[in-house]
């Protein structure tokens, strides 16, 4: 199997945050931290450019030993200089500087001082008050680490959807391919769309189990083979993710669907409602008696206990199945609905990719629009960009707009919201742009009263449109910072300003739950990609899911607008 691309970056991001702990050269971090980045996001093969002896130098940021090191990923799967410093240094240190207040030189001191050479070290030190002593840990530093370990184990184990995506995806393509089987599917939490997978249930309809199954415990990825049955299996890969497989014939696939894709509390009041009629529902089929009535689809057995179908996104127990009872199910956003992006990088600040390439693939997409929304001044570290450099930019979306089919660039900047909530650009270039995306990148400690009040003054200023990662929170690394989401809430509707679902894998912010605050509370979203690179532009659909996670309709949505339609949603200045 060639290495993918997300490997390569894998490795050489982990080489720059161990580089950095080291204390090694800042420029030298950078470079693999953007080789990374850039590999992560390349459309092409980078496997298949080694293969083709392709001069990789030809890639904006790699030089030769860069290219050098990309040759030994891709013809090794290592690479020594890493494996060299993991020699000298635990890996698990790295892990370690994603905790709030751990910056690499702190995590360096504790390891150094302390031998703290991982996440239960540094447990133990803080708790025995041993790290008292290191210089710049006070007790609300310690006790604020302490609470994000405990964030910590609650996710740990768990993967983001996007991960478990890439571990399913040649697993199905392998059992699909084994003689008799009609349909393969991962039900579970996956299947719901849920932001992290604890484990992934693999659902085969087939008429021979036993070659299933064999392929299944197999699989080259396979580390452990956990459990082993006829129709159920277990195994654990070197990913350490755990997968379940349970092989059922056709005429049950339905009813087992809908066990398996769970929740165990939507199963359950289910279950209920098929008592209260007498019958009994069961991963092989809805019966009264011994008498099947239904089992082998999903709508089959909904309808039969007298529901509209609810789809998966919705079989939480959160008030669905009431809803399907009454007819009053939301018809959700679907990717389909969407005619473009609201939130995209590019070259200029921190993307991988050109103006005209994230255009051309807008275009390619099928997309009326795209907003670009490189970052400004304030956030030094993406290079964001000044007035000038922005004006300069939107005369080249001014040359390219008209050349390229249906698809309209819009003028557009996320903006960082200054800690006094004043926007960091003047009102002359804002008024400028068509769409106005404001963020918040620090400052995240401010007490919770401070931090609303500093969003509500961006939400007003005349020209502010849509609060992009409205949260900023960071699955498995940090919560939201603290505000009052209700008050900002209001206050977007009041003021006409719409709130961001980022599909970032890692964001996916707005929250399900407060998607459906932000529709209770008339506020419209927009489901926009953040992306860095071309091929983050897919991603969308990670938005759309945790819209319909948060029972959003396509009215809900305002870039399902077309554009002369999203135009007048956004007139209001
Ligand atoms: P996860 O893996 O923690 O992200 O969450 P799920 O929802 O995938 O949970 P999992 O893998 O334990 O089980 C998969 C589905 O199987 C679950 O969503 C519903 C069903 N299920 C599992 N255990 C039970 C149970 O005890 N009762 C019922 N009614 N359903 C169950
Ligand atoms: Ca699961
Ligand atoms: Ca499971």
């Amino acid at each position: 199997m060639p290495v993918a691309n997300h490997d390569i970056a894998e490795i050489f991001s982990h080489y720059a945050a161990l580089l950095e702990i080291d204390g090694a050269n800042a420029f030298r971090v950078r470079a693999y931290q953007n080789a990374a980045r850039l590999i992560d996001g390349y459309a092409a093969s980078v496997a298949d450019m080694v293969r083709d002896h392709e001069d990789l130098t030809e890639l904006a940021g790699i030089g030769a030993d860069l290219a050098g090191k990309i040759e030994e990923i891709v013809e090794t799967g290592r690479l020594a200089p890493l494996e060299e410093l993991e020699r000298r240094m635990p890996s698990a240190l790295v892990e370690l500087t994603t905790l709030p207040g751990l910056g690499p030189k702190r995590v360096k001191a504790l390891y150094d001082a302390l031998e703290v050479r991982g996440l239960e070290d540094l447990e133990r030190a803080a708790r025995s008050g041993r790290i008292r002593g290191i210089r710049g840990f006070g007790q609300k530093t310690i006790d604020k680490l302490l609470q994000a370990i405990d964030a910590r184990r609650d996710t740990h184990g768990r993967v983001l959807w996007l991960e478990a995506e890439r571990a399913a995806e040649p697993l199905l393509k392998r059992l699909r391919g084994v003689g008799g089987v009609s349909a393969a599917t991962v039900a579970g939490s996956f299947r719901r769309c849920k932001e992290t997978v604890g484990d992934l249930d693999l659902l085969v309809a087939c008429s021979r189990s036993a070659e299933v199954m064999e392929r299944f415990v197999t699989y080259e990825e396979v580390e452990e083979v956990v459990a082993r049955g006829t129709t159920r299996s277990t195994v654990r890969l070197r990913s350490g993710l755990q997968v379940d497989l349970r092989t059922v014939p056709a005429a049950s696939y339905g009813a087992a669907l809908l066990y398996f894709t769970g929740s165990k509390a939507h199963n359950i009041a289910l279950r209920s409602l098929a008592a209260k009629r007498g019958w009994k529902l069961s991963e092989y089929g809805l019966f009264e008696g011994r008498k099947r009535l239904a089992g082998r689809t999903e709508p089959e057995v909904y309808r039969r206990l007298g529901l509209a179908y609810i789809e998966p996104e919705l079989r939480e127990n959160a008030g669905e199945v009431e809803a399907a009872q009454a007819g009053k199910l939301p018809t959700l956003v679907e990717l389909k609905d969407l005619r473009g992006d609201l939130h995209c990088h590019t070259l200029a600040t921190d993307g991988a990719d050109t103006l005209e390439c994230m255009a051309q693939a807008a275009l390619e997409r099928g997309y009326e629009y795209v907003a670009i929304t490189d970052h400004t001044r304030h956030l030094r570290i993406a290079n964001g960009l000044d007035s000038r450099a922005l004006s300069r930019q939107m005369q080249a979306i001014d040359r390219l707009n008209g050349r390229l089919g249906k698809l309209t660039i819009l003028k557009s900047a996320e903006v960082d919201i200054l800690e006094d909530g004043s926007l960091d650009l003047p009102d002359g270039i804002l008024r400028e742009l068509d769409v106005v995306v404001g963020a918040i990148h620090d400052h995240f400690d401010l007490p919770p009263d401070r931090q609303t009040d500093r969003i509500l003054r961006a939400l007003d200023h005349r020209y502010f449109d849509v609060l992009a990662h409205p949260t900023g929170r960071l699955l498995g690394e940090r919560d939201g910072y603290a505000i009052d989401i209700a008050r900002v809430m209001r206050a977007a509707a009041d003021r006409g300003c719409f709130l961001e679902v980022n599909s970032q894998s890692k964001r996916r912010d707005l929250a399900d739950a407060y998607c459906r605050m932000a529709r209770d509370a008339r506020v419209k979203v927009a489901i926009s990609t953040d992306a860095h690179s071309v091929t983050q532009l897919d991603s969308l659909r990670l938005g759309v899911a945790q819209a319909r996670r948060g029972w959003l309709g396509r009215g809900d949505v305002i870039n399902t607008r077309g554009l002369a339609g999203l135009r007048a949603l956004l007139k209001r200045r």
